[in-house]
C-alpha cells in the first residue's frame, strides 16, 4: 500500500538492504527524501525537563534512574506545575519549540500526581509549544485524560528489536509497550517512538527495530534516535561505543522508511564530533534536544549548540 509515498508494508528483507547499502547512497537516498517532505535546513529544538526523578521499578539496564542499580542519580518527587510551567516559559524563550515531561515511573496511575501533571499539560500547552509526556505505560483512559488537557505528542520508545529486549528489560514486556503505544493512537496524541543504540544490540537488532517502527500505521510522527550515556552504576556502564557511521546509517535508514516523520538525534550528542553530528543532519535527522541537561544526563551547552546551528547555518523550526 502507499499513500503520499508513505509505506506501511515495508518488509525485513528491504529494511536490511537499506541499511546495508553503501553509505554514500543510502545518504543520497535519505537527504532526497528528507528534502521532499521538509524544508531543509530547519531543526526543531526540543528540551527535556524530568518532572520525577529517579527510584523507578524497571531494570532497564541502560537507565541511571532504575532503583535496581545504584548510581548517583538523586530522588526527587514531582515538581510542581508552577516550576515545570516557568522553565517551559523560559525554553520558549530561547527558540524551543517542543517540550517534554519525563518521569521515571514503570506506568501512570490514577490521583493527585497524575492530576499535577495533567495541569502540567494545560500549563505548557498554553504556552504554544508542542507538549510531550513520556511517563511509562499508560491505559486508555488516561491516554483520553492526557489528550483533552492538551498533550501533543506522547513519547514511549521501543529501544531495540524484540528479540534483544529481553536482554535489557526484564520488567516488562515488548508488547506491554506496543499495547501503550496503541491507546496514545487511539486518544488521538501523536506518538514519538524510537530506541537507543550503542547497548550491545547486532545490526540485525537495528534492522528489527527500523522494521517495527517503520510498519507502526500510521508511523510515529517522530523517532527519537538515542546513543547510550553509559552511566557509572548501570549493567550497561562499559556498553562498547557505537561506531557513530552506524547511527548515521541508522538515521538514514529511518529518514527513507519514515519519510515525513522527524528523526530526532536524541541522547548521546556529547559523545559525536561535530563532523559526525553533520552528517547525522545529512542522513535527516530535523530534530535535536536542547539544554544543558537531558533529564539526568548533560546534554551539550545551549551556547555550544548555538555555535554548531550557526556553523551549519541550521534554523529553529517553528511550531507546528
Ligand atoms: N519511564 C518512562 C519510560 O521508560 O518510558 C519515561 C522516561 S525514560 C528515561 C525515556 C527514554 O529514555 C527510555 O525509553 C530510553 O529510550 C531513554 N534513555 C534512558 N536512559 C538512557 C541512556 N542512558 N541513554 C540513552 N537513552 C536513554
Ligand atoms: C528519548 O528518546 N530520549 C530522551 C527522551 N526520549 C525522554 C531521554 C534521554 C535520557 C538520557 C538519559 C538521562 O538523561 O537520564
Ligand atoms: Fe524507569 Fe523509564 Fe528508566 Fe526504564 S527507562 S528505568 S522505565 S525511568
Amino acid at each position: 500500500m502507499q499513500t503520499n509515498g508513505v509505506r506501511h508494508d515495508w518488509t525485513k528483507d528491504e529494511v536490511r538492504t537499506i541499511y546495508h547499502s553503501r553509505l554514500l547512497d543510502v545518504l543520497f537516498r535519505a537527504q532526497a527524501a528528507h528534502q521532499q517532505y521538509f524544508e531543509p535546513g530547519e531543526v526543531q529544538l526540543c528540551q527535556l525537563l524530568s518532572i520525577k526523578t529517579g527510584g523507578c521499578p524497571e531494570d532497564c539496564a541502560y537507565c541511571p534512574q532504575s532503583a535496581h542499580y545504584k548510581t548517583n542519580v538523586d530522588r526527587l518527587d514531582l515538581l510542581s506545575v508552577e516550576e515545570v510551567v516557568k522553565t517551559a516559559r523560559e525554553a520558549r524563550e530561547q527558540g524551543v519549540s517542543r517540550f517534554c515531561l519525563g518521569a521515571a515511573w514503570r506506568q501512570v496511575s490514577d490521583g493527585p500526581e497524575f492530576d499535577a501533571v495533567l495541569e502540567m499539560v494545560r500549563g505548557v500547552s498554553s504556552l504554544g509549544l508542542e507538549v510531550c509526556c513520556t511517563l511509562g505505560m499508560l491505559t486508555e483512559s488516561q491516554a483520553q485524560r492526557l489528550a483533552d488537557a492538551g498533550l501533543y505528542a506522547y513519547n514511549h520508545n521501543l529501544d531495540t528489536s524484540a528479540d534483544f529486549y529481553k536482554q535489557i528489560i526484564t520488567t516488562r514486556k515488548y508488547e506491554e509497550r506496543l499495547r501503550t503505544l496503541e491507546h496514545v493512537r487511539k486518544a488521538g496524541v501523536t506518538v514519538c517512538c524510537g530506541g537507543i543504540l550503542g547497548m550491545g544490540e547486532s545490526d540485525e537488532d537495528r534492522v528489527g527495530l527500523l522494521h517495527q517502527l517503520a510498519t507502526l500505521q500510521p508511523h510515529p510522527e517522530s523517532v527519537p534516535i538515542n546513543v547510550l550515556v553509559r552511566v557509572e552504576g548501570t549493567p550497561l556502564a562499559d556498553a562498547e561505543s557505537v561506531d557513530p557511521l552506524v547511527l548515521v546509517r541508522a538515521i538514514a535508514t529511518a529518514r527513507i522508511l519514515m519519510p515525513s516523520s522527524r528523526v530526532r538525534l536524541s541522547a548521546g550528542r556529547r559523545s559525536l564530533s561535530r563532523e559526525a553530528i553533520a552528517l547525522c543532519f545529512m542522513a535527516g535527522a530535523n530534530s535535536i534536544f536542547v539544554g544543558d541537561k537531558l533529564l539526568t544526563t548533560p546534554n551539550p551547552t545551549r551556547s555550544e549548540d548555538d555555535v554548531l546551528l550557526e556553523e551549519l547555518d541550521l534554523k529553529p523550526m517553528n511550531h507546528g
